[in-house]
């Protein structure tokens, strides 16, 4: 595999294609060591632009709502280890702030490394419901696009990427969520928020790449043209789930969908709330738990949804025992272990 990394695949650096090595098969054990019950664990990924507000409200809405507080295990970004790598403490998230051109590519290839680490080392909880800060697809279809398109990302740089996005993210299911809460908000807001934390590597980040990280979100997240602030239509839902939907968020809540998703969340609920107003969880107790309340509503909606779907297969499955023959599954929306992930095309549309 190592070897096939380097001359195939084109990863020049043996330890990066070590780590991805291992990383793959100690997750490929682990989920083949996995019990029924953790099987049914719901992940959600929490997404939004840069400084949003996505760990403050992981944080205060999780830990302290009696809503959320026994049914959720929150899994934070892995930023501690970007900004503290090995033994000499080098810290990437500043080196790739600081030399962009240089250090996109690397940046982006540890951020997803250490996304499998924390999805392995966070599998084995027992909470119903895994909240986990960003995935993957945020990282492939935000910044990888937006470093890509500011060139400070290569044409050979972004194949490479691609070509071993594929093949990690067919073999690592735990990596594909259940569904997502998009925090939206301005990237005026976002820039007034990031101002205000001072984080110390995000000095040279203006309200322009703000603005064009929000605009991949949107175009990603929310079905309506940018700027537009309307209410969501609930038009896109199939009718036959529609009834599991609480009325408090029947209106936030669609179907990713369209050529430019990846296949792997095509037809994945995500739920849209409104950050735009600035809330201050010490005071404001009833905006926490009305956020915590459409959190738990959603997590109910995509549990039914998913035993819905779960029973359906084992339906398909039996029927096709019976009659001895194996149907392959010819939906849209993938699921581990029915069908292999043709990522360039699912990608396609990045290239175009
Ligand atoms: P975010 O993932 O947006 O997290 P945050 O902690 O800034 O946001 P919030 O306040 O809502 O919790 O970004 C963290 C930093 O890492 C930010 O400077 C952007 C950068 N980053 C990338 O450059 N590429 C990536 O793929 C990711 C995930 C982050
Ligand atoms: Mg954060």
């Amino acid at each position: 595999m190592v070897e096939y990394l380097q001359s195939s695949v084109g990863i020049i650096h043996k330890n990066h294609a070590e780590s991805i090595t291992t990383f793959i098969k100690e997750s490929v054990d682990e989920e083949l060591k996995e019990k029924p019950a953790q099987k049914k664990r719901i992940t959600l990924c929490v997404e939004g632009n840069i400084s949003v507000g996505k760990t403050t409200f992981l944080r205060r809405i999780a830990n302290e709502t009696l809503e959320l507080r026994d049914l959720v295990e929150i899994v934070p970004e892995p930023i501690d280890k970007w900004q503290d790598v090995g033994p000499d403490h080098f810290n990437i998230l500043d080196a790739f702030y600081a030399e962009p051109e240089r250090y996109a590519y690397t940046f982006q290839n540890y951020v997803f490394v250490t996304r499998v680490m924390q999805e392995r080392e966070s599998s084995a909880g027992i909470k119903p419901l895994r909240l986990m800060e960003r995935s993957v697809f945020s990282d492939r279809m935000v910044f990888v696009r937006a470093v890509h398109e500011a060139k400070w990302m290569n044409e050979m740089e972004i194949s490479i990427y691609d070509s071993w996005f594929d093949p990690v993210v067919s073999s690592l299911p735990g990596l594909i969520p259940d569904g997502f809460i998009y925090l939206r908000a301005s990237p005026d807001t976002c820039h007034k928020r990031m101002m205000l934390r001072k984080r110390a590597e995000e000095g040279g980040v203006s309200l322009d790449y703000l603005q064009g990280l929000h605009e991949k979100h949107e175009s990603w997240l929310f079905p309506f043209e940018s700027g537009n602030h309307g209410v969501l239509s609930v038009s896109k839902l199939p009718k036959d789930v529609d009834w599991s939907l609480h009325p408090n968020i029947k209106d936030r809540v669609f179907y990713l969908d369209g050529d430019h998703m990846h296949s792997s969340i095509q037809k994945v609920p995500a739920l849209v709330l409104d950050c735009e107003p600035d809330i201050d969880f010490n005071r404001d107790i009833e905006a926490k738990q009305e956020y915590a309340r459409q959190v738990a509503e959603f997590f109910e909606f995509v549990k039914n949804k998913k035993e819905v779907s779960s029973s359906n297969v084992k339906e398909d499955a039996s029927k096709s025992n019976q009659a001895q023959v194996l149907i392959p599954h010819h939906g849209n929306l993938w699921m581990p272990g029915t069908q292999p992930l043709d990522f360039r095309q699912a990608m396609s549309f990045m290239s175009r």
